[in-house]
């Protein structure tokens, strides 16, 4: 019996090893932003805030941003996500404009054994100094996944959105938050009243708006993160203290401005499993729209000072992607001039990209596949080429191994083209796609067998 469950939890693993893979955006069936990256109980809960498109008839800005609720996803590999569902809602939540669809950026905390949620929203009721605008509440769950129970009143004193919360080592809780500004005070133990006035963290450039704080500590360093427009639109900087509530001395850029210009960006720093990451969004699903932005990871890196090295961001994203799982080589990590990336389909962004290798010697490379004891012997691809093309497979590089090469049919629909391939090592490796032709040649997705 007990042979059989080893065997029955073996296959099962395998099988799930085999579906890895890995890319940016990390969640792809629905838009989300301002990632709030915590690890709670060994495994890192995303919690994002939830673009939609404005619904029709309800006298909201076609060209704001929208969002009615947020979902909770949890991982514990960084590349396959759960989506846990709605955890609060703007209808369920009976201090919100439940017309209002202004449910921001969030953040979540654990303390003595339960989850406390801080988000932001447009207020329905004026608070006792007379303000209605952005006030932020807190629901309160026993698990990471909720149920999550809204407190009745948002917390007292606090205009603004972008909530951010750290407990310090000595137990002593803080809540950030912006308006225009970056503020913070001293929360409560009971973590739902100001525990302090809220002052300004007035150490931040001066000009420009700065939002989204996230401080997180490491070797003693209190790093205040945030995104700011220095010059047209937001890029992530940060400053750094020996205390929560600064000064903090302005230190560097964490990430450029959007390469696709989206206006906003919005970061959290996690370290998992000894690896940093920063989580951050962007709007590749919605190049025209930026309002309608998605999460993306990629491994953040300390120099010996402490200062953090600029993060670029890259489509590969985070972790190893098996062989025999599905190779998104659109999600490339880099790629020759020529080479351009396409949407499958326009009507429909969530079904994916494709490369576009324009002509010979254009290439693109996918990093970090695991082949295993290398004993591959076939590659499925799903590609087109409108006059037909040839492509070559290499390792490591454009000018690696050639481990097959494969006519691509003339024709404007992707089709799946089975080949054979020799010489793959085994282990991780890098896999280039080369075109060998001078009409453009377009591959989605590659899988070894
Ligand atoms: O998502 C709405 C707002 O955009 C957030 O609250 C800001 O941080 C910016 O990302």
């Amino acid at each position: 019996m007990k042979r059989i469950k080893l065997f029955i939890i073996t296959a099962i693993a395998s099988f799930c090893a085999n579906n890895l893979s890995a890319q940016n955006p990390v969640i792809r069936d629905q838009f989300s932003a301002d990632p709030t990256a915590r690890v709670f109980n060994g495994k890192v809960y995303l919690f994002p805030s939830h673009d939609i498109t404005a619904p029709e008839g309800k006298n909201l800005r076609k060209d704001w941003f929208c969002m009615k609720d947020y979902h909770v996803f949890s991982s514990e590999n960084l590349i396959d996500w759960t989506d846990h569902g709605v955890i609060v809602s703007q209808n369920t939540v009976n201090w919100v404009d439940s017309t209002s669809y202004s449910m921001w950026a969030p953040d979540c905390i654990a303390r003595n054994g339960k989850y406390y949620f801080y988000f932001p929203a447009n207020t329905s009721v004026t608070d006792p100094s007379g303000r209605k605008g952005f006030g932020i509440g807190v629901a309160i769950a026993d698990n990471p996944e909720g149920p999550y129970i809204p407190q009745e009143k948002p917390i007292s004193g606090v205009h603004g959105i972008d909530p951010n919360v750290f407990i310090d080592k000595d137990g002593q809780a803080y809540l950030y938050w912006a308006m225009g500004k970056i503020f913070v005070a001293k929360l409560k133990e009971n973590m739902l009243e100001l525990d302090s006035e809220p002052q300004e963290v007035s150490e931040l450039p001066e000009v420009g708006l700065k939002e989204g704080p996230f401080l997180f500590e490491r070797n003693g360093i209190y790093y205040m993160t945030y995104p700011h427009v220095q010059n047209k639109i937001e890029r992530l900087e940060y400053a750094i203290s020996n205390s929560p509530m600064g000064p903090f001395k302005i230190t560097g850029v964490i990430m450029d401005e959007s390469p696709m210009n989206c206006w906003t960006n919005h970061q959290s720093v996690v370290e998992y499993r000894n690896q940093w990451y920063l989580f951050y969004h962007q709007n590749e699903y919605s190049p025209q729209f930026d309002k309608h932005r998605s999460v993306c990871i990629d491994s953040l890196f300390f120099n010996t000072d402490g200062t953090i090295q600029k993060v670029v961001p890259t489509r590969r994203g985070v972790g190893v992607t098996n062989a025999a799982g599905r190779i998104e080589i659109d999600r490339f990590s880099s790629k020759s001039e020529g080479t351009t990336i396409a949407f499958n389909q326009a009507a429909d962004p969530f079904d994916g990209w494709k490369a576009v290798l324009a002509k010979k010697g254009d290439w693109v490379q996918y990093n970090t596949i695991d082949f295993g004891k290398g004993k591959f012997k076939k590659v499925m691809l799903n590609a087109c080429a409108k006059m037909g093309g040839t492509i070559q497979l290499r390792l490591e590089n454009a000018h690696g191994p050639v481990i097959g090469s494969i006519q691509v049919p003339s024709g404007s629909e992707l089709n799946k083209i089975e080949i054979k391939v020799s010489g793959i090592q085994s282990g991780i490796q890098n896999l280039v796609v080369v075109s060998e032709t001078d009409t453009p040649v377009e591959v989605d997705w590659l899988t070894f067998k």
